[in-house]
């Protein structure tokens, strides 16, 4: 059986120390490499736990739970002098511990939070000048692709949106002169399109005034860690899978780069669009969770895209885990798994899809992904400024944490009812 390094350890230190449940580190190890992907780090449920917040850092007695700290200022102790901290949009121990949490996670140096994913985003946007230029993705989240196109081109930030960033080739023949930002998603929002983020970083890393930036929302620093295959910035929407419970609007921004982190950090505080101490307690608390939640999400997802693909009313399935995506095999080598997203293509219009998500019982029609519920969204049926250009027949699942036969019930009678419909 194929042994994770880890899982050798273990059992060197079980044999040294004459533990038997360390024997069963051949367990450990079947758990860590999961349907083909990369293998997991399984220090990263530790690290999650512990890391960056050691009891003793807080006030007396040494609590095991972070403390929320609402105070917006702190005593001075002369004129122009202060402790650890000033003033809370400038800093808050609250928000100083999601921060270098989340930083641990994604291997980064530093880590800066917003008060939304959006925020945290258009910090990224601000490090740029008029005249200046972003290459991104036609495949993008609706906000930021209306930010690009309607905010950031009145300043004269102009983008280009490549129509297929799954060939690399085709991002570096969009940089020009002007550029100073490769923006990606990876996987994209909706299409499930899949960035090559090794080979992207190597093409920026040829130009010393180009960073690369890659939203990592749709899978979390759990199932990808794109600072360790050479980008400059990670954003998550933590609102997503971080928090995980569809009860916090908050955004990450992380990077090992010191003098983007300084830049980066100055547009947090100047501009001020920072999370509220408890919103930082409740992203601390949610992430607890996110190892074993991610890992059923995926479960979950697996299995509700392995049940459409075989249903007749379906036309065509995307999950990165599967075979039949263009790119499973870049998502393999890249990703330590993929979460619950799947997206598919109902045989059908619009009307079709309109019956298809009011016959849903279990799954909830509403924006939004990373939460316990599983959600659908058809993206071609938003609201006109958020319409996206995609298929009418697209439809988008955040695949919950719920007992998946029901999942699976729900989906399979709302697609019957379609077809009588
Ligand atoms: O909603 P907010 O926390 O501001 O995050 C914005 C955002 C950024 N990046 C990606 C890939 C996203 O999916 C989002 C938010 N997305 C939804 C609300 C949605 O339903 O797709």
């Amino acid at each position: 059986m194929y042994l994770t390094a880890q899982a050798r350890r273990l059992m060197q230190l079980g044999q040294k120390f004459h533990l038997p449940y360390f024997a069963n580190a051949r367990l450990i190890a079947t758990t860590q490499t999961v349907h083909g992907f990369r293998e997991q780090d399984p220090s990263f449920a530790t690290r999650i736990i512990h890391g960056a917040q050691e009891p003793e850092q807080w006030s007396d007695g040494n609590p095991v739970v972070m403390p929320i700290s609402l105070t917006t200022t702190f005593k001075q102790p002369a004129p122009g002098k202060f402790l650890s901290y000033e003033y809370s949009r400038l800093n808050n121990p609250s928000r100083n511990t999601v921060e270098r949490v989340v930083a641990s996670l994604e291997g980064a140096k530093y880590g800066l939070a917003y008060g939304s994913g959006m925020a945290a985003i258009t910090t990224v946007f601000n490090l740029l000048s008029p005249g200046d230029h972003i290459v991104s993705s036609v495949d993008l989240y609706g906000g930021t692709s209306i930010y690009l196109k309607q905010v950031a081109d009145r300043l004269n930030i102009k983008t280009t949106f490549v129509a297929d960033v799954t060939d690399p080739a085709n991002i570096e023949k969009a940089i020009t002169g002007n550029t100073r930002l490769v923006w990606m998603e990876t996987p994209s929002n909706p299409g499930l399109k899949m960035v090559d983020i090794e080979k992207v970083a190597e093409i920026v890393r040829r130009r010393k005034d180009v960073l690369l930036a890659i939203d990592n929302t749709f899978l979390s620093p759990y199932f990808q860690r794109p600072l360790e295959l050479g980008a400059d910035i990670v954003m998550n929407s933590a609102t997503k899978y971080l928090n995980g419970h569809s009860d916090v609007l908050m955004g990450m921004l992380l990077t090992s780069n010191d003098g983007v982190h300084d830049r980066l950090r100055f547009l947090q505080r100047t501009i001020g669009a920072v999370p509220s101490p408890f919103e930082c307690y409740l992203l601390n608390r949610g992430m607890k969770t996110l190892p074993v939640r991610m890992r059923q999400h995926m479960e979950n997802g697996l299995a509700v895209a392995r049940f459409l693909e075989n249903h007749p009313s379906v036309e065509r399935v995307l999950h990165p885990g599967l075979p039949s995506h263009p790119q499973h095999e870049l998502a393999q080598r890249q990703c330590y798994g993929h979460s619950g997203m799947v997206t598919f293509f109902l045989k059908g219009g619009k009307d079709e899809c309109r019956a298809f998500v009011k016959g849903l019982k279990v799954v909830i029609l509403g924006e939004s992904l990373g939460g316990y519920e599983s959600l659908v969204k058809i993206p071609a049926l938003m609201p006109e400024t958020y319409q996206l250009d995609v298929p009418v027949n697209l439809i988008r699942l955040a695949v919950g944490l719920e007992y998946v036969g029901d999942l699976i019930a729900d989906l399979d009678q709302a697609l019957r009812a379609v077809r009588s419909s």
